[in-house]
């Protein structure tokens, strides 16, 4: 009986760790993350938009339309669709890496994006007044400078803040519409993941690490003097 349990808790494990592996494998674009400052699952929430579908997708890896995807407002090329958001608390953020995934070539670039900027509420007045991104992009993703996704139809970027390490709890996004091959059409934004604060100084040597290098040196300095005398 014992061994039977056993057995199946064994084939149990293997159905959930391969149900782990079909869910991590889901995403088009891979290397998103839902650790980031921005994800859902740190307490984002959605407070305004005009997108088609799901834009809370653009702050989780799984979930509603294909799994994790937003699709953007088609108001037609270089229209502009927005989402607004609020972070559970203010967050300080270096920059972001944003995903996006369009059709591909012999669709047209269908549900690419021209340009994406981040504009940040600092003082929680309700007007967006940093612009913390402001990135133009080639909607054939793969001629775009510094993409490091691995498949043409990807973008993979890091944008760094234009303003250095910004803090704040209410941001908005705006994705410009980079083609036209049909109604409905909408930029198709995979995440926004929120990039951590760069350190900004040196730390200077603290007290104890300075007693240990005056340790070591004593030591090597007692060596030296044993080597001197045997030589
Ligand atoms: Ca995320
Ligand atoms: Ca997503
Ligand atoms: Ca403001």
């Amino acid at each position: 009986m014992k061994s039977l349990i056993k057995l199946g808790s064994a084939i149990f494990g293997v159905v959930l760790s391969l149900a782990t592996i079909e869910v991590a494998k889901a995403d088009i674009v891979p290397g998103t993350v839902s650790t980031d400052a921005f994800d859902s699952t740190q307490g984002t929430v959605i407070t305004n938009d005009d997108t088609i579908i799901d834009p809370i997708n653009a702050f989780r890896t799984s979930g509603g339309f294909e799994d994790g995807h937003t699709l953007m407002r088609n108001g037609g090329l270089g229209s502009i669709s927005f989402i607004e958001f609020a972070t559970a608390s203010p967050v300080t953020i270096g920059g972001v890496r944003l995903f996006a995934h369009n059709d591909g070539e012999s669709s047209g670039f269908r549900r690419a994006m021209s340009n994406f900027s981040l504009f940040a509420d600092t003082n929680s007045d309700s007007v967006f007044e940093t612009v913390v991104a402001n990135q133009n992009i080639n909607p054939n993703y793969a001629l775009q400078t510094g993409n490091n996704a691995a498949l043409p139809e990807n973008i993979d970027l890091t944008i760094p803040s234009l303003v250095g390490n910004i803090t704040a709890q209410s941001w908005r996004l705006e994705v410009t519409q980079g083609s036209d091959i049909q109604p409905f059409e909408g930029a198709r934004l995979v995440e926004l993941d929120a990039l951590p604060p760069i350190p900004t100084s040196v730390p200077e040597p603290t007290c104890a690490s300075g007693i240990a290098l005056v340790g070591a040196l004593g030591a090597w300095i007692n060596r030296k003097q044993k080597a001197f005398k045997c030589a």
